[in-house]
């Protein structure tokens, strides 16, 4: 493992990458942010291109090491500092149902949720990535109803992630099901959420 753990987070407030910030924030890591002013462009622009070619956060330096994709920068920020236990290691039962549900959130639950936003025919069950959006739910929230946590009674870095239930409730992509609202307000009452909210709010203020 590098000597050093500084990582460097490119991130535009209040977007996708503010997961990665909290994270960050859980961790106690030591990083530092390259901030993206989405309102004038700048994540299409060749400097960032040359980072991540999609032209999307968050994005994640480490000791040469590039990584985009808010689950493969969860899961590397979380085994990165593995003190913070948010992480259950290899060996340890919770470790597949850890992937399990940080793969989940990009690989079904959001491809559901966009398809449901934009009002768009689903493919048919058997060939759609999340088969069909009922069942992808009820999948979450019977994990969920088992709580507090996803991995049960351990936080890990997948409900930082999973926090997005957030604003998809808000935008009433997914339901306001007490199950889902209680679990918001648990997860979003954390310090890290708190200090990672703040620091946007300045971001966002300084590019309005
Ligand atoms: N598949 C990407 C999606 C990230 C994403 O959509 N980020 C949005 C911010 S919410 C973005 O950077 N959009 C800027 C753009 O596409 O120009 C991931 O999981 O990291």
């Amino acid at each position: 493992m590098p000597s050093s753990r500084h990582v460097t987070l490119y991130h535009s407030p209040n977007t996708r990458s503010t997961g990665a910030l909290i994270l960050l924030e859980e961790l106690g890591a030591d990083y530092e942010l390259n901030v993206l002013n989405m309102k004038t462009g700048e994540q299409r622009q060749a400097a960032y291109l040359a980072v991540n070619p999609m032209g999307k956060v968050p994005a994640v330096e480490h000791a040469g090491a590039l990584v985009t994709e808010q689950g493969a920068v969860f899961l590397y920020l979380a085994d990165l500092y593995p003190e913070a236990g948010l992480a259950p290691p290899i060996g340890d039962p919770l470790r597949g149902p850890y992937l399990r549900w940080m793969v989940y959130y990009g690989s079904s639950f959001e491809p559901a949720v966009i398809d449901r936003a934009l009002k768009r025919e689903p493919a048919p069950a058997s060939t759609n990535p999340y088969g069909d959006y009922d069942t992808m739910l009820a999948t979450l929230t019977d994990q969920l109803a088992k709580g507090p946590y996803l991995l049960g009674e351990t936080f890990s870095a997948a409900d930082v992630l999973w926090a997005a239930l957030g604003w998809t409730t808000r935008f009433k992509l997914v339901p306001e099901m007490p199950v889902i609202l209680d679990y918001i307000a648990r997860v979003g009452a954390r310090p890290a959420v708190a200090r990672a909210r703040a620091k946007d709010a300045e971001l966002a203020a300084a590019q309005a």
